[in-house]
């Protein structure tokens, strides 16, 4: 078997003693916590567009990663080369899942028929890793936003062509993702927004949007496939107005257009910041609408305002999601996918691994404080002890809705004005910061 990453043996679990940077100092697949193993915790899933295709070129300068099994060319030859690569990573990365758009894995052909056909036969090729190596496929999906002629954006181009041509590419990576047995199928909506309202009519492009999702929810189910859909909010870039800026927006979408039956959500957390907000808010409107779904795990650079798709490393916010993840009693289809990408100094493939192993890890540590904080319960006592008035009398009756307005107005009157107990939300930080 080739080695393409001859500098790095199969990464294991070491303890948190060991100084071996390429091993896991936390993450041990096998270990049981809280009932199940931290494999089944994360389902973690590597991203083929960061791993294989990301060149790490940014705005002002060409990439410097170092790819030797690449040879630089849209062909399909390379796109077949570097499929063993990938899961040779996997392998030696112990991550059991990945993700990818169409367009990662193989080049538009000289023809839209050949287009597809790439596609197919790149599919082929993943499929024979995958069984070979037991890997899986957590989602896949279309890229509608690279080529120029999404410039106007793919299911809200104002041309009716270009719609049919996003259609098409969504029915033939529905097809490779069923084909791969993916988990799940996921709608990024890249440039699905607008820059100005001066040549945009919003309602008729997000008709145009639904009724792309419509078709391809009839889709699935002429196919039988039962993966579970996502919608990936983010709020700007590349659209200054991207129509899925965030989890209350997309559901708020969903709902409008009666597809919420058929999405959940896949919550990034470089998104979630993009649109002023913090990834443990995002995950809970989410699961308070029972819509989350999967999670794009990385992180953003609180000093550069754009999509720097870190990797995940803060211990905090790994327990604050982890702390969400539990409450919702954890992933079904859905995982912890590392939409994330190397800085761009970090041009070797050994720090492919480097910067896996530290979100795997970091993961690992904010799950166990997770699980201490959850099994404490002192947060759950705190919050349901600040609702308890609507556990009885007046309280009970606005839950259940036995009241009015009268009877609320007359029980006011009666009543001695309220005394308000203290939020602690000092005291609370505290705690969280004991388990740390
Ligand atoms: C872009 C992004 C995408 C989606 C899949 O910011 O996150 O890669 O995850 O299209
Ligand atoms: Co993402």
């Amino acid at each position: 078997m080739a080695d393409y990453f001859p500098t790095v043996p199969k990464v294991t679990y070491e303890g948190p003693d060991s100084d071996n940077p390429l091993a896991f100092k936390h993450y041990n697949a096998d270990e049981v916590v809280a009932g199940k193993t931290m494999s089944d915790h994360f389902r973690f899933g590597a991203a083929y567009w960061h791993v294989m295709r990301n060149g790490l070129g940014d705005p002002f300068g060409a990439g410097t990663a170092l790819m030797p099994w690449d040879d630089g060319t849209e062909s399909l030859d390379n796109a077949l080369k570097r499929v063993p690569v990938f899961f040779e990573f996997l392998d030696k990365c112990a991550i059991d899942y990945y993700c990818f758009h169409d367009r990662d894995i193989s080049p538009e052909g000289a023809s839209w028929a050949e287009t597809h056909s790439n596609l197919a036969r790149v599919v082929e090729e993943l499929e024979g890793e995958q069984k070979a190596s037991g890997k899986k496929l957590l989602w896949g999906t279309a890229c509608l936003f690279a080529h120029p002629r999404y410039a106007h954006g793919a299911g809200t181009s104002p041309n009716a062509d270009v719609f049919a041509y996003a259609a098409s590419q969504v029915k033939h990576a529905m097809d490779a993702t069923h084909k791969l047995g993916g988990e799940g199928y996921t709608f990024w909506g890249g440039r699905e927004g607008y820059a100005s309202l001066l040549n945009t009519d919003m309602k008729r492009e997000l008709d145009h949007l639904a009724a792309l999702l419509h078709l391809a929810v009839d889709y699935k189910k002429k196919i039988g496939f039962t993966g579970q859909f996502y919608i990936e909010p983010k709020p700007r870039e590349p659209s200054t107005h991207q129509y899925d800026s965030d989890a209350a927006a997309c559901l708020n979408f969903l709902r409008e257009y009666d597809l919420l039956d058929h999405f959940k959500l896949n919550i990034e957390t470089n998104h979630a910041e993009l649109a002023g907000h913090t990834m443990e808010h995002e995950l809970e409107v989410a699961i308070t609408a029972g819509a989350l779904g999967s999670v794009d795990a990385n992180r953003g650079d609180k000093l550069i305002g754009w999509d720097t798709d870190q990797f995940p490393t803060n211990i905090y916010d790994t327990t604050n999601i982890m702390l969400r993840i539990l409450k919702m009693g954890g992933f079904t289809t859905g995982g912890l996918n590392f939409d994330a990408k190397r800085r761009r100094e970090s041009h070797e493939p050994e720090d492919l691994f480097h910067a896996h192993i530290g979100g795997m890890d970091a993961f690992a540590r904010g799950l166990k404080i997770a699980v201490r904080i959850q099994e404490d319960g002192r947060f759950d006592e705190f919050v349901t002890a600040r609702y308890a008035s609507f556990d009885s009398g007046v309280g009970a009756e606005i839950e259940s809705g036995a009241t009015d307005l009268e009877k609320l107005d007359a029980y006011a009157l009666r009543i001695t004005p309220p005394t308000l107990a203290s939020g602690r939300q000092e005291r609370l930080e505290n705690l969280l910061n004991d388990y740390l």
